[in-house]
C-alpha cells in the first residue's frame, strides 16, 4: 500500500443509513457514502490489483457457462463456500481487505471471516437473479456489501410476491448491510445496462459457519 492509501484510508465519511424495510422481515441499510470518494478510488486500484481475480465456469441446469465477470473469493481457512455448484476455498487476505474487514466488523458489530469479491469490468458483466441463502451462511445471514467504482443497479425482488421490488443504485464507497429475512423472501441481481458504465468492484462480506456435509 502506498503512503497516499493509507493517509486517504482513514479519512471515512460514514453518515447515516437510509432503512428499506421489506416484506416478511427483511432490511436494508444503505450508506450512500460509507467511504469518501477519493479514497474509494484509491480502494478500487488497491483491489484491482491485489485481488487474484478469475473468470470461473459455473454449471447452471447442467451446462457450463463462464461467468460475465471476474470474481476471488478470500477468507479464513474454514470459509470453504460452495456457489453455482462452485466449491470456493478461500484466497489468503490481503492488506486491503483485512483493513475493509475491520472497519465493518468495529461500525457493524457484526463478525466476517470470508469475503466474495466481483469484478464487473463493463455495463455488460452482471450478476444474475440468486439469494446468498447457502447452508453455510446459516439462517438470515448479515451480509455487508461494499462497492468501488462505477454506479450500478442493484434489484431486490421478491421470491413469491410478483409486483414487490427494490431499486438501488450502488456507488463508489456505499455499503449496503442486508440483515434479517432478506436472504430468505428475496432475490439480488446486478443486471447489464446499455449505457457506457466503468469498472466496478464489489465486495460482499460474509460469516461462513463451517463446511456442511455434502459441501464438495
Ligand atoms: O455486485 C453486487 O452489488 C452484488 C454482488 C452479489 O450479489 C453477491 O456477491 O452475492
Amino acid at each position: 500500500m502506498g503512503s497516499r492509501g493509507r493517509a486517504d484510508a482513514s479519512r471515512q465519511v460514514g453518515g447515516s443509513a437510509a432503512c428499506h424495510v421489506l416484506a416478511d422481515g427483511g432490511e436494508l441499510q444503505l450508506w450512500q457514502h460509507w467511504i469518501g470518494p477519493d479514497v474509494a478510488e484509491v480502494y478500487f486500484e488497491r483491489l484491482r490489483d491485489e485481488l487474484p481475480w478469475r473468470q470461473e465456469t459455473i454449471t447452471i441446469a447442467g451446462r457450463q457457462i463462464l461467468q460475465p465477470r471476474l470474481s476471488a473469493w478470500i477468507g479464513d481457512a474454514e470459509a470453504v463456500y460452495v456457489y453455482s455448484g462452485l466449491t470456493n476455498r478461500p484466497g489468503p487476505w490481503t492488506a486491503t481487505l483485512r483493513e475493509l474487514r475491520m472497519r465493518l466488523q468495529c461500525s457493524l458489530g457484526t463478525p466476517f471471516n470470508s469475503v466474495l469479491a466481483n469484478y464487473y469490468r463493463s455495463e455488460r458483466d452482471s450478476m444474475g437473479w440468486h439469494a446468498d441463502n447457502e447452508p453455510e451462511l446459516g439462517g438470515d445471514p448479515t451480509i455487508a456489501s461494499l462497492s468501488f467504482g462505477a454506479a450500478r443497479r442493484f434489484i431486490l425482488k421478491h421470491k413469491k410476491r410478483k409486483h414487490a421490488r427494490v431499486a438501488l443504485s450502488l456507488g463508489s464507497g456505499s455499503l449496503l448491510v442486508m440483515r434479517g429475512t432478506t436472504q430468505r423472501y428475496w432475490k439480488h441481481s446486478v443486471p447489464k445496462e446499455n449505457a457506457p458504465r466503468g469498472q466496478r468492484i464489489n465486495l460482499t462480506f460474509r460469516l461462513v459457519r463451517g463446511r456442511v456435509a455434502g459441501a464438495g
